[in-house]
């Protein structure tokens, strides 16, 4: 078919895959690319962020053992994302509202829900639900999580707190149309919220090209009126950096914005035993092992003198300690009982649940 006269849809498609370089401050090779953003940074700023993604990866560690010896209930791990991770939450502030997926477990940790509430999540309990952190439960919808950052942005925008509602998604969760909703709600309404989008390459064994044509998943924000941008979600300079811009953004009251990191799950989807190889190759894989997040840092660190192999040896001792005594507190919490759940499901029970809740405290108390 000839190419018609009034438009070049061609050119419009080839303009869509014209995107500019994802953000970054240090490159794989651990050399600064822009030296101004490095320079913003503390020593203490510098050995802070290697301490928390040592951090996650101890949680990680640990949590998987306790996984295997089927202490845990569902949990996702997060090995290759901690840059992601602790960047962006790092750039918030205790008054921001937290709306997290499955995978974000380590950031509603930092929000300030303790280990033992995660691992109790995790097992399905309710005391696992309720955080002192601004904060809801994890959220197993993908793609979910926006439409309830966007209400709850909403919800802070009304009441003029100066707090913004930040949300995550994987790369599948915005295939979603969930996510459309909620992007195009915050952008209709210009409510406080950060969306990020951790993009690992992979809805479980779903690679990401072929879930979407969109040359970019920050792109998938532009139709909604939403300031977005791709960030290296390897480099945690770059995700602190770009999460903190996009909040301040937020703050002053300029609406919405996302943030797409680009980033890789390095093991299974989750802990339900999803086999990787099935889907992906060690070649596919180990480009992103070079890029770790931990071996960037970490360099730059020991070129510095400000870090060694024995500090980290024992800050990892030290965390998994924390994590040991934290699934010896969840263990202690009496299991819940059907009845309790029951209980909770309406203020008055109508007269059906009442001779539920009754049937089954007889076999409770058995
Ligand atoms: C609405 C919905 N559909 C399907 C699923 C099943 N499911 C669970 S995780 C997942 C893949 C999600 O991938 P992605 O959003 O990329 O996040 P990741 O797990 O990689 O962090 C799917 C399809 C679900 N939880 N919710």
């Amino acid at each position: 078919m000839a190419q018609s006269s009034v438009v070049d849809f061609d050119a419009i498609k080839k303009n869509l895959a014209d995107l500019p370089k994802p953000i970054q401050i240090l490159d794989e090779n651990s050399k600064v690319v822009d030296k101004e953003a490095f320079d913003s940074f503390s020593d203490d700023d510098l050995v802070e962020f290697m301490k928390k993604m040592v951090w996650e990866r101890a949680l990680h560690e640990q949590t998987m053992n306790f996984s295997r010896q089927g202490r845990m209930g569902f949990y996702a791990p997060t090995e290759g994302e901690e840059a992601s991770e602790m960047g962006t939450v790092l750039a918030m502030k205790k008054q921001d509202y937290l709306l997290p997926a499955y995978r974000d477990v380590p950031q509603l940790i930092q929000h300030g829900a303790t280990v033992t509430e995660a691992y109790l999540w995790s097992r399905g309990h309710v005391v696992g639900n309720k955080y002192e952190a601004r904060a809801m439960m994890p959220q197993i919808i993908i793609g979910a999580a926006y439409d309830e950052a966007a209400g709850v942005a909403m919800g802070l925008k009304k009441n003029g707190e100066e707090a913004i509602a930040f949300t995550y998604t994987g790369d599948g969760g915005t295939s979603q149309g969930d996510s459309y909703e909620g992007m195009n709600f915050a952008g209709a309404f210009q409510v406080p919220a950060l969306f990020i989008v951790q993009n690992n390459g992979f809805a479980i064994s779903t690679p990401r090209n072929k879930q979407t044509a969109a040359p970019s998943l920050a792109q998938k924000a532009v139709a909604a009126g939403i300031p977005s941008v791709q960030v290296d979600g390897m480099d945690i300079l770059a995700c602190y950096k770009v999460a903190k811009a996009a909040r301040d953004y937020i703050i002053a009251g300029n609406g919405p914005v996302m943030i797409e990191t680009l980033t890789y799950r390095y093991g299974a989807h989750s802990s339900a035993g999803d086999d990787p190889s099935r889907y992906r190759t060690e070649e596919d894989t180990k480009p992103w092992h070079e890029k770790d997040p931990l071996i960037r840092l970490r360099k730059v660190l020991e070129d510095k003198g400000l870090w060694s192999d024995e500090q980290e040896d024992s800050l990892v001792d030290e965390y998994k300690a924390t994590f040991k005594d934290a699934i010896k507190e969840a263990d202690a919490v009496p299991v819940d009982k059907v009845s309790d759940m029951l209980k909770r499901t309406f203020e008055i029970p109508t007269p059906e649940m009442r001779k539920e809740i009754e049937k089954f405290e007889a076999k409770e108390s058995n």
